[in-house]
This record gives structure tokens, sequence and C-alpha cells, in this order.
């Protein structure tokens, strides 16, 4: 019985070897395609690591099953310590290499600790790019970002647009002092409400809308609990804190969303190179932070217009569609 085990372990070993050989080319079970402007150098850092790892991981199981089954226990033998040298093969010849353990031990310290520093330094830019605050696309000139609020809660994302007009003005007059005065004031908060409502703010649930190549600035917080705003295709991932509001940005290299002159509507998952509806196309913002009994269904959809005209079209379009039938009262209850 004993040298099956090793047969067992190595089948195991080389089936899974071989669904990570093949996954890369079955729809769905791979990586999303990357959709903005990072996602390569994401991709690029998830590449190193899974080359390093795979490339170790394959080393170590290939020697445990080469163990297993060199030294497997034999019915009616009782082991007894050996001296490894007088082993001879393999194992000789190791240990005449390394004829001192202390060494190899030290091997294999100091190479991970090293290859983990690699990756540490390695990420730092791409990390920076994303994340770092300083880096955050601010109003003033070609770069501005269009800038919506989310809020997440049980079981939704509620999305705060300004309205057409003062988006468009964020756009225009990026230099000018009230306008920067207005961008600043959308994302000042009292723990997760908006300080400064505007009654022509632009609510939707569980979209968020941007163009192809427009930078898109999130405001992210929660009214209850964790949550975590992950879009896999935009390769953007940021939890959603208590009492915090988290910038977060991206800019789509792809359109997904077209108006759809049949149903009167937006409709995303629509790939423009072939002309047809394709749900790779279809971009989700799922909750990745267990918040709940209906975590599961707290998935929104990132919209990308192909162009800055068709989604001013569509902010319209919903603006309209939501003005209040009376006359607007002075205040508006923050959301
Ligand atoms: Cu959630």
């Amino acid at each position: 019985m004993g040298k099956w085990w090793s047969a067992l372990f190595g089948i195991v070993m080389l089936a899974c070897l071989g669904m990570f050989m093949v996954a890369p080319f079955v729809p769905t079970w791979w990586l999303p395609e990357g959709v903005s402007t990072h996602s390569g150098q994401v991709d690029a850092l998830f590449y190193i690591i899974l080359y390093i790892t795979g490339f170790f991981f394959v080393l170590t199981e290939a020697l445990l099953v080469y163990f297993m089954y060199k030294y497997a226990g034999q019915p009616g033998t009782t082991p007894r310590p050996t001296e490894p040298a007088a082993q001879g093969g393999f194992y000789a010849m190791l240990h005449r290499w390394f004829p001192d353990a202390h060494r190899v031990e030290v091997a294999w310290t100091i190479v991970p600790a090293l290859i983990l520093l690699f990756i540490a330094f390695a990420q730092v830019p791409t990390w920076l790019e994303i994340k770092d605050r300083s880096r955050k696309p601010a109003i003033g000139g070609e770069k501005t970002p269009i800038q919506c609020h989310v809020s997440a809660r049980q079981f939704e994302w509620r999305v705060r647009y300004p309205s057409s007009q003062r988006l468009r003005n964020w756009q225009t007059f990026t230099t000018n002092e009230k306008t920067i005065a207005d961008f600043k004031s959308f994302a000042s908060f009292d723990g997760a409400k908006p300080r400064h409502p505007h009654l022509d703010d632009v609510p939707v649930v569980n979209e968020v809308h941007t163009w192809k190549g427009q930078t898109i600035l999130v405001q992210l917080n929660t009214i209850d609990v964790i949550h975590s705003f992950n879009v896999p295709h935009m390769r953007v991932k940021q939890d959603a804190l208590p009492g915090r509001t988290i910038p977060v940005w991206f800019t789509p290299t792809k359109a997904n969303t077209r108006y759809n002159e049949e149903t009167k509507r937006w409709e995303d998952a629509f790939n423009f190179t072939t002309g047809k509806p394709d749900m790779g196309y279809r971009w989700e913002i799922a909750c990745a932070e267990l918040c709940g009994w209906g975590h599961h269904r707290m998935i929104g959809r990132i919209y990308v217009h192909e162009n800055k005209a068709d989604f001013y079209r569509w902010l319209e379009h919903v603006e309209q569609s939501q003005a209040p039938p009376t006359k607007p009262q002075q205040k508006v209850a923050a959301r």
C-alpha cells in the first residue's frame, strides 16, 4: 500500500496543475478582461506572483511525491534511523552538497525573504497610482474627473450624481474658485451623509456611469456595516468603512453601454468591437465583504458610455424623469 500514497498525491497535484494550465483558455475560469488604464499593471503583478509561487509549488510538490514514493514504509519492515549518506542515490548527492542542514535552513529562509522583499517593492508604483491620495484626480485641467457619491448599505449601492449642470461646470470652469469649492463641497460628509446635498442631485441605484477614457472619482462610504466596492473588470476593490469616506478612482478604456432604440433604454453588456450584446461586457460591482443575509444580491453595474455626449444624454434623461412634480422645497433631506 505504502507506495500508492505517493501516486494519489501525485495524481491530485498533476490534476491541479492541469486545471491551472487549461483555465486561461476556458471562458469565465480566469481573470475577466481588464478594462481600466491600470489593469495591465495589476495583472502584471498578479502574474509575477503566480509564476513565483507556481514554480515553488511544483518544485515542493514534486519533491514531496518523490520522497513519499522512495521512503514509503513496506509491510513487514520496521523503520530505523539511518545515516542519510548511507542511503545512496539522490539523497546522498544532496547530502554531499549540503552536509550541514544548517546551510539549507539559511537558504530557505533567505530566498523567500528576498522574494517577499522583491514583491513588496515591485507593487509600490501600482499601489500608489491606484490608491495614494496624492494621486487622486483633482479638478483642474483636462484630467478633471467626474465625481459621484456611492453610499453602500444593506443591501444596495445608492449613487448620487451632481446635476448635469454642475457636472458640466466642474468639467468646464476647472480653475474657477467657486467651481473648485463646489467640487470639494460635493465630497464633504457628516458621517456618511453629504453635508451639502442639492435638490437637483441625481440619485440612481446600483449604477455607476462614466464614459470611455473619462476618469471617475467615486466618494465611497457606508451608512451601516463594512461593505467592499469590488469591480473586477476595472481591477478596483475598496472597502467601505463606517465613519469614513474613501475616494476611489479609475479610468475605463472600453465602453459597454449604448442607447437601445428598440427598448428606449441605456443597456450595458454591449461589445462595440463586434457590435453585439456580450455578457463579457457586463461589468459588475459585487460587494466583496460579507455584510449580512442579503450580501449576495448587493450587485451593481458599471455603465461606460461611448462618449461624453451619450453620458450627458443619459444623465439629463434621468434628471428629467426624476424631477419632482410639484414645486421643490427649499431644503432637501440628506439621503
Ligand atoms: Cu455589502
